[in-house]
């Protein structure tokens, strides 16, 4: 067919298909722009709420090297969620917008952080297993089609492969350490295993937008192969640290060279994505206040600029050169 005669969608997946990057100003198909919208806001929810449970043990890491690292890490996954917000910006949604929906319990944000970080050894298997299923799934994304969302992924990806590594080093510390810190470490896993399966999201049978979002290669694997890769990765390193994965239909495929694995128990999994998880209400209200107690902080900041705006000060400059720009008067 001539190019002449292709439609504009069609043209669109030519470009998908070449591995081509549609960029903001781009046409692109309003489906095609909604579901990156809601994935982007999603990713951007769940590293602001992601920030809690680990939050919840600063101030009581267990040495200041270790809560200085924690810090750093909590501080990481804000600046994750300021470049996804971003990227959504450059769709055309509003930053506003998305919090209002996050805050009124609208928007939906990874069911993974709806559950409590009750010993240090949860802190541990947040890093090792919630960030290691994180990056399994964000590293494909760095060549999703969205330009921005691309982008924002590369600088993520090589934060939260340092997070992975911390949260490994906290469990083979524990680990190797007295037999109660090995307890404590088998315990934290037992709790998240199953949880962090379900991060990967509904099976891909059960899963309404796989399939679009695969044709227009914003996703680059399903959840299902995404969750396959998770079990045979993680399970040699849950067997280095000596300790055992809770699923007692756990077993190597020699045909399909990976693991055999147990069913998640999906009841679980939308429970919790519909609210109703162990840490749901406390989530939200945390970002609620956190967002009634900034307001001064946000008007501050406005008054700042506004200030700027009427003396026509470029906002973005500061310091000693730009005074010498000012008009004198
Ligand atoms: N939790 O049709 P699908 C992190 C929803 S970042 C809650 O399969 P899709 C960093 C889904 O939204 C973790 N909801 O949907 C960190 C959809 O609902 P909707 C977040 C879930 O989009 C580490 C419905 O179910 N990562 O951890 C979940 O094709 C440590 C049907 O599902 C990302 O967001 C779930 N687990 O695939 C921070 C990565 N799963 O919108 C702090 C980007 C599914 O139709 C500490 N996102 N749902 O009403 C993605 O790759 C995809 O959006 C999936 C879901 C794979 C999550």
């Amino acid at each position: 067919m001539e190019t002449a005669e292709l439609t504009q969608e069609e043209l669109f997946q030519q470009r998908i298909d070449a591995d081509q990057r549609i960029e903001p100003k781009d046409w692109m198909p309003d489906a095609y722009r909604k579901t990156l919208i809601r994935q982007i806001s999603q990713h951007a929810h769940s590293e602001i709420v992601g920030m809690l449970p680990e939050g919840n043990w600063i101030t009581r890491a267990p040495s200041l090297k270790r809560k200085s690292i924690l810090l750093a890490k909590v501080q990481d996954e804000a600046g994750h969620g300021l470049y996804l917000y971003s990227a959504a910006e450059t769709l055309g949604a509003s930053r506003d917008q998305m919090l209002a929906d996050l805050h009124a319990g609208k928007a939906k944000y990874s069911s993974i952080f709806n559950y409590p970080t009750l010993s240090w050894a949860d802190i541990g298997c947040v890093g090792w297993l919630v960030d290691g299923a994180a990056i399994l799934n964000q590293v494909p994304l760095c060549r999703t089609s969205f330009g921005p969302y691309a982008r924002a992924m590369v600088r993520v990806c090589k934060e939260e492969s340092f997070h992975q590594r911390q949260g490994f080093e906290i469990m083979q510390t524990l680990c190797e350490g007295a037999p109660e810190q090995k307890a404590m470490a088998q315990e934290a896993l037992n709790r998240w295993w199953w949880p962090t399966l379900m991060m990967f999201g509904p099976k891909d049978d059960e899963s309404p937008n796989t399939a679009r979002s695969m044709q227009w290669r914003i996703k680059r694997f399903t959840n299902d192969e995404l969750r396959q890769k998770f079990v045979d990765m993680m399970v040699p390193q849950a067997e280095f640290l000596g300790l055992t994965v809770p699923d007692l239909a756990l077993q190597w495929n020699e045909t399909k060279q990976g693991y055999d694995f147990g069913e998640v128990n999906w009841e679980e999994f939308w429970q919790v994505v519909n609210g109703n998880g162990l840490c749901n209400h406390d989530r939200l209200q945390a970002r609620v206040d956190a967002w009634e107690e900034g307001a001064w902080v946000r008007e501050a900041a406005l008054a700042h600029a506004e200030k700027r705006r009427q003396r026509q000060e470029p906002i973005h400059k500061s310091g000693p050169t730009r005074k010498a720009e000012l008009p004198q008067d």
